[in-house]
Formats: C-alpha cells, structure tokens, sequence
C-alpha cells in the first residue's frame, strides 16, 4: 500500500462515520496558537478545539501516588529537553508526537457528531508539525543523532500509516509572524523552561514553517500531506485585545472551510 492510499478520502468517511472537518493551526512558538485556538472556540461554540498537552510534556508521570507517598512524582521534560537537548530531545519529541497523537484521536462528542453539515475539529499544531518542523530541526542541530532521527522516523510514520485516516488534515491554519515578534510575544509570557531560547532558534523554526507551508520544499513522507490547503494569517498584528483583527482573521477561517 503506497502512504496515499491509506488516507481515505474525508467524503468517504460520511458511509461509515459522520464527517469530521479537521484542521490544524501552525506557526512558531508563541505566535499566539492557544489565543487563537481559545478565538475559534468562542466564535464557534460547536466546533471542537484541541488544546497542545503541553502540561502533560511539563508533568510526566514517574511513579503513581501511593497511600504512603500521596504526591504523584512527576519531572518537567519541556524544562530537561531545553536544558539538555543533546540528552533529552529524542525523549521529548517521541513522548511530545505520541501524548499529541493519544488527545487528536479522543473521539468526538456525540452531540457535536450530529452537527449539521459536519463537525469541524480543530488542532494545535500536528504530530506535522512535530516531525517536519520540531524533530526535523533538533536533527540537524545535532540533538537528535542519526540512529534516533531514523527509529524517530520509522515509528513516525508507521503510526501515520495506521491512524493517519483518524486525523488527516482537510486545511492548515498557518499563523505568521515574524521571529522577533515571536520573541516578544515569549519574553511577554515568560513561560519557565523557554527562557533561554533565543532569536536564532525561532528563526530556524520560521524557515521550517516557511519551507513546508509557503515554498513546499520540504520533503513529505505523505502524499496526501502536500495537497492540504494552507491559509496564511497575518499573526504580527497583535489581535488579542482588538475585535476588528478579530473578526477579519474569523471571516478568513470560516470562508477556508465552507
Ligand atoms: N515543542 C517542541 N517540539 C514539539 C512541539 C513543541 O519543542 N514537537 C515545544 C516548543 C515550545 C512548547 O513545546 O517550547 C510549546 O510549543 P508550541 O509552539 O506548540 O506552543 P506555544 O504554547 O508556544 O504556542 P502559542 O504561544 O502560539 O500558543
């Protein structure tokens, strides 16, 4: 079976499912995909959005509480990949895929199944993302070796191969900003583990963005990946506080899947 032909296409799905739209939202860190997910939410109440598990990556579960030691004991791999990342990407980028790929297959609520015309799901970013701009990177940084990137791959793509059908994309949401602007928009939140990261980072995670979204250079193990429509946002405009931006951005997203 080449990879294409394990992608049904989303109309079949209607004989044997009801049809599930799903689209992912892309752009760098901190660009503003969770306030933007949150946007698409509160506009469209019927829609399901999945958040990133980015506080299951912050708190794995070592050992399990117990009568006698109540506290779950948890380690912060986010905080040991940033620190350590020779040491720790491959063990984050393998548990980063796999939590996503575990909450993206949750199956839909019933109501929202029902939904007239379809139900429309909606990710932060994808286990795409995770290969193509995130893995991809930490290899040719030299974080991850060759023998990881290859048994990487390998899982990667098989688990594609067996739940692709289960969360293939119909768009992607691609928020684009500039890599300073990122910068300021994560000094401003200060999340812990990403204080050390620095523009030089966020500009190779631009050019990934762009080369996979924009200019189609990066090379797809997945066929059916390279026809998915992309719709470039305009993120550098900060929309958080301002309602106009916002339903421009919302007019764009609704007229992209209708
Ligand atoms: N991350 C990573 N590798 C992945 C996925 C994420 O290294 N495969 C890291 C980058 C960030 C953190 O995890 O430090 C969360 O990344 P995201 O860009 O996905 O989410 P943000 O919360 O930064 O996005 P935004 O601020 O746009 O909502």
């Amino acid at each position: 079976l080449s990879s294409s032909a394990l992608f049904c296409s989303p109309r079949n799905l209607m004989s044997t499912n009801n049809y599930i739209k799903r689209v992912s939202i892309e752009g760098n860190i901190a660009v503003g995909k969770s306030t933007f997910a949150r946007l698409l939410q509160n506009a469209c109440p019927d829609w399901d959005v999945i958040a990133e598990p980015v506080s299951k990556w912050q708190n794995v579960d070592q050992t399990p509480p117990t009568a006698s030691s109540p506290q779950p004991c948890t380690s912060n791999l986010l905080e040991m990949m940033y620190r350590d990342p020779k040491r720790w990407s491959y063990t984050f980028q393998s548990f980063s895929c796999m939590s996503r790929l575990r909450t993206q297959l949750q199956p839909l609520p019933d109501t929202l199944l029902r939904s007239r015309g379809g139900a429309v799901r909606v990710y932060e970013r994808s286990v795409y993302s995770d290969r193509y701009i995130f893995a991809l990177n930490m290899f040719a940084l030299g974080c991850i070796n060759s023998t990881e990137w290859a048994v990487y791959q390998d899982w990667h793509s098989f688990l594609i191969e067996q739940f692709g059908h289960r969360v293939q994309l119909e768009g992607i949401i691609y928020l684009r900003a500039s890599p300073q602007m990122c910068l300021e928009r994560l000094n401003r939140r200060a999340r812990v583990e990403e204080q050390e990261i620095e523009l030089d980072y966020l500009e190779k995670l631009h050019t990934r963005h762009e080369d996979w979204l924009i200019n189609k250079t990066t090379t797809l193990h997945f066929e059916q990946l390279m026809k998915v429509p992309v719709l470039v946002l305009d993120a550098e405009v900060a929309f958080e506080q301002n309602p106009e931006v916002q339903d421009c951005l919302l007019s764009k997203v609704r007229d992209f899947l209708s």
